[in-house]
């Protein structure tokens, strides 16, 4: 089976190949409009996109999805604002947000969807528990992966090889449960 991603982030094809990969998936990246309405509920804001890619591309099943990092201490920021975050104060703008603060538990969420042959929508969400580190470490991965320590780990995403990431991430566990649902109506067309 052939999936088509929306998105204009590698690091994220790279993960879902690898991902997809063991449901004899294969993934080609489609650059496209993904719009994203200002919504704090990452399902939400996915469905939306769907719906407006449905309109933008014919190509199908059309995958894409929307993730972010939720401090609790900062009542879940930067959430679904994780893009704009990253890009302007950065893994290092965080980190100055959160000295001091002793509670640093933290989630990554993943919510993903797929328009269907048949022009359905459906959506799936995946989410990862853990800590903000005290300071960043590790070079692989992307985005906050250098100071999000997963729980039962004591090493960032970004010190992990890619395999280990995806055994438990957030993206992980949303395209799982998301291919599995698709593969159990369209799987033999
Ligand atoms: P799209 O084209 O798919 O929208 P994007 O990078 O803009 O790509 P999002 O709007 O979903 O994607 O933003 C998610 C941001 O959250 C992303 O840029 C990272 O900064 C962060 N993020 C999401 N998943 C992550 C992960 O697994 N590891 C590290 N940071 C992640
Ligand atoms: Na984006």
């Amino acid at each position: 089976v052939k999936i088509f991603l929306l998105t204009s982030n590698e690091h994220k094809v790279n993960e879902i190949r690898e991902i997809l990969n063991d449901y004899n998936v294969e993934v080609e990246m489609v650059k496209g409009i993904k719009v994203e309405i200002q919504e704090l509920e990452l399902d939400e804001i996915i469905r939306y996109a769907a719906l407006k890619a449905k309109e933008h591309t014919l190509k199908r099943p059309l995958f894409l999805e929307d993730s972010g990092l939720f401090i609790r201490a900062l009542g879940g920021f930067p959430g679904p604002f994780s893009r704009y975050v990253y890009d302007t104060i950065g893994v290092r703008g965080v980190l100055k947000l959160m000295e001091g603060i002793d509670d640093r538990k933290a989630e990554f969420r993943c919510a993903a969807a797929c328009v269907c042959p048949d022009e359905r929508i459906i959506v799936n969400v995946g989410k990862v528990e853990g800590t903000i580190a005290l300071e960043a470490r590790g070079k692989k991965g992307f985005g906050f992966d250098p100071i999000f320590v997963p729980r039962g780990f004591n090493k960032t995403f970004a010190e992990m090889d890619p395999s280990e990431k995806n055994s438990i991430s957030h993206r992980a566990r949303a395209f799982r449960g998301l291919i599995e649902k698709y593969l159990e109506v369209f799987g033999d067309t």
